[in-house]
This record gives C-alpha cells, sequence and structure tokens, in this order.
C-alpha cells in the first residue's frame, strides 16, 4: 500500500482568493483543479498529477514544450504536463469543495475547470451543490469513472453510483451504468467517434480524435428530454450514433458551463505512477486517447464571456408577472427561455405546497401558459398569496400571484 505524501495547504491571502474569484481576463491562462479529495488514490489507482500537493513540484513555470510528461509523480501526470503546455496552470484539491468561499484557497470559484479522475467516495450535499452551481455559472467539469463494481477502498460506493448521485435526476442529461445496466463493464477500442465538425470535442484544437481504448470501463445512457444538451462523443463499436445507449464518452452543457463524461479511467493512466505502483499501463497514448480528453478539457474550460446564446442562457432567462395580477380566475404566465429545453411552471402556496405544475420540453423564446386557477384535485385554489416559480436548466426565477375573491 503506497502512503500519499500530502504537504499542508499553504496559507493564502483572502484577498487574492476573492480577486481570483472574479472571470479570468481574457486571454489569462485557464485554471484547472484536480481532485484528490474523494480517494482517486485507493487501492490501485494514482489518480494525481504529482505528489506536492496542491502545487505541483517542479514548478510549471520551469515547463517547456520538451519537457517530459514524467517530470511529476502521478499516474496522470502527463495530463497536467500537457495542460501546462497549452498554458493552463493545474493544481490539486485537497479538501472538501467549496464555491463562494472566500476563506478556501482551492474554493472552485478560482477555476475554469474542475477534473475529478474516478472519485471513490460520496460527494457530500454541499459539495453536489458547490460543483453544479460552479458549472452553472460557466465552470467546466471533467467526469471520469471506471467499470461496474470497482469500489477501490470498500466504503461501498464505486464510480458509476458516486457519479449519479451527483445528479439524480440528471440535470446534466447522463446516467452512468451500474447495477442492472447494460455495457458496464466493457473492454473494447472504439474509433465509432462523433463525425460532426463543429464537435470541439472530437475535432478540436488537439485535432480529430481517433477512437478510444477502454480496458473494464463502464458505458453512459443519454436522457436528451433531461438536458437537450446531452450529445455521444464515442459509442460503442457497431452501435449506431442515433443510440442514447452504449455511450463510451459524452458530453453536455449545464447553464453556461460544459462538462465531458469519460466511462473509464485507463486511458487517462499515463504508464507512470508513484514508486510501489506498477499496475499501470501508458492509456495515455494507447489510440491517443489524448486528442478526445485534452479537446475536452479545453472545451470544458469556463467561456470567455463573449460567445453566444447557450453561454448567456442564465441572462436570457425571463419570468413576466402574471397577467391579471391580482386575479379573480384564471392568470396567464409568460415566460421566455434562451434555447430549446426542458421548463417547469409551478405555483407555490405561502406554506411552499405546491398548488399546481406544468412541464413541458420547449422551443427557444416566449412561452405564455394559462393557469385556471384550480388545484391539482380541481379545487378552486382560493384567495391568497402565491409563489410562482419557473424551473429550467439555465436557472430558477420566481414571482408572485395574488388571487382574490
Ligand atoms: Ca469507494
Ligand atoms: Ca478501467
Ligand atoms: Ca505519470
Amino acid at each position: 500500500m503506497r502512503t500519499p505524501h500530502r504537504r499542508p495547504t499553504p496559507v493564502l491571502c483572502v484577498v487574492v482568493a476573492l480577486l481570483a474569484g472574479l472571470a479570468a481576463p481574457v486571454g489569462a491562462a485557464k485554471r484547472a483543479l484536480f481532485d484528490n479529495f474523494h480517494a482517486e488514490q485507493a487501492g490501485n489507482a494514482d489518480w494525481v498529477i504529482d505528489n506536492d500537493q496542491p502545487t505541483p513540484l517542479p514548478a510549471q513555470g520551469a515547463i517547456v514544450l520538451s519537457t517530459p510528461r514524467t517530470t511529476w509523480t502521478g499516474a496522470i501526470s502527463s495530463w497536467g504536463v500537457d495542460l501546462v503546455k497549452r498554458g493552463f496552470t493545474v493544481t490539486t484539491n485537497n479538501a472538501a469543495f467549496t464555491y463562494g468561499n472566500a476563506a478556501n484557497p482551492l474554493d472552485l470559484a478560482n477555476f475554469d475547470v474542475l477534473i475529478v479522475p474516478e472519485p471513490n467516495t460520496l460527494f457530500s450535499a454541499s459539495e453536489c451543490t458547490a460543483i453544479l452551481a460552479f458549472v452553472h455559472d460557466g465552470g467546466g467539469l471533467i467526469a471520469v469513472g471506471d467499470h461496474h463494481v470497482s469500489d477501490r477502498n470498500n466504503d461501498g460506493f464505486d464510480s458509476p453510483m458516486i457519479w449519479n448521485a451527483l445528479d439524480p435526476t440528471r440535470l446534466l442529461g447522463v446516467h452512468w451504468g451500474t447495477a442492472g445496466d447494460a455495457n458496464n463493464n466493457i473492454v473494447q477500442t472504439s474509433t465509432n467517434v462523433n463525425p460532426a465538425a463543429s464537435d470541439s470535442v472530437t475535432h478540436g484544437p488537439e485535432g480529430v480524435a481517433p477512437g478510444l481504448a477502454f480496458h473494464n470501463g463502464t458505458t453512459f445512457t443519454l436522457f436528451p428530454a433531461d438536458n437537450p444538451s446531452v450529445r455521444g462523443e464515442v459509442w460503442m463499436t457497431g452501435v449506431a450514433q442515433s443510440s442514447t445507449a452504449s455511450v463510451m464518452a459524452a458530453s453536455s452543457r449545464h447553464g453556461s458551463g460544459r462538462v465531458f463524461f469519460l466511462g473509464d479511467s485507463s486511458p487517462i493512466d499515463d504508464g507512470s505512477a508513484n514508486p510501489g505502483n506498477s499496475n499501470i499501463f501508458d492509456g495515455w497514448a494507447e489510440i491517443a486517447d489524448s486528442v478526445l480528453i485534452l479537446n475536452a478539457t479545453r472545451w470544458a474550460s469556463r467561456r470567455e464571456p463573449t460567445l453566444g446564446v447557450a453561454d448567456h442562457g442564465a441572462a436570457m432567462l425571463s419570468l413576466a408577472q402574471p397577467r391579471p395580477n391580482p386575479s379573480h380566475a384564471a392568470a396567464l404566465f409568460a415566460f421566455s427561455l434562451p434555447a430549446a429545453g426542458s421548463a417547469r411552471l409551478e405555483v407555490l402556496d405561502v406554506g411552499g405546497r405546491r398548488v399546481w405544475s406544468r412541464s413541458q420540453v420547449s422551443a427557444s423564446g416566449p412561452h405564455e401558459w394559462t393557469w385556471d386557477g384550480r388545484d391539482r384535485a380541481g379545487r378552486d385554489a382560493g384567495a391568497g398569496l402565491f409563489l410562482v416559480r419557473l424551473v429550467t436548466a439555465w436557472g430558477t426565477r420566481t414571482t408572485r400571484l395574488a388571487r382574490v375573491r
């Protein structure tokens, strides 16, 4: 058994953390955070960029194009070194995730992309909230897992279970193959890659991704009804690309942020790990898995505030005052979506109980839905003050409605 060598977290100035929490200026280095707080070194795994944490050594400022990808110690040092060569700064996380906590120098607001390489412990409820809010606000997430029954620290949870628990309602549009799912432990090299030239994950700045080599990985089922932006990037050999199942790599958007899903950790293994760990293979170079992974990391990293509709979704989402207000009987709710997607409109009473709701996958642009003033049992909802709430992938909007006799 290896013992991870961890250095204490340096005490950084709170002011620096606050300033760093602002969006990076155009042209600034992208900031990647590699997680090592969820047992990423359990068992045979060594999913760290370096044992010097949070900042790897030798210093990344000394890395040049010819620097070997083994300059740091860890089975995913190549990912870190290759990102530094592309202008990123890289850091290792060794504390619980927070978002918006200026006292935490590793707060997610200080980063452009979060990389979680096969977590082996559950995210806490507050960590789940932090991750999803970070992505919603424009952060990137690279979610890597492994095959079904891959619980490396015997706590009862493997990475497919842990990722599904992050997002039980599939806000991100993806279900990880686990117990009861097909193809939850596959060994396969697939070149069944999304061919769209507009797809920056498969056709990105690193070039065209040739495919993926899985050595015991799981596959995804996609749920476009839950997140219309979800798309397959690599499918299993022979599977039609219209299929929402048997997907080896996928991507989606959530709010202004972007997520990449990879069903196996073997492709991120670079074949050189900490001393004592010999159960490693160079997946990074096998069938050039790194092309897909580096394209995806660059695509997911926080957007500059100059992009298109999908990146301004939150600003373009609106819910108008009900008409009439106050109302005696029916009320009209007008809202507008930044893009096609699922919308849920609900009316809550002052006690927070849901009186009425309507959900529908809806087109981009303005909509008008009418509430007849009756509850779900068909009874008149009565007089009083009600909260009207619009829930979408781009965020939530609320307004109030008064009903009078
Ligand atoms: Ca575990
Ligand atoms: Ca594997
Ligand atoms: Ca390595």
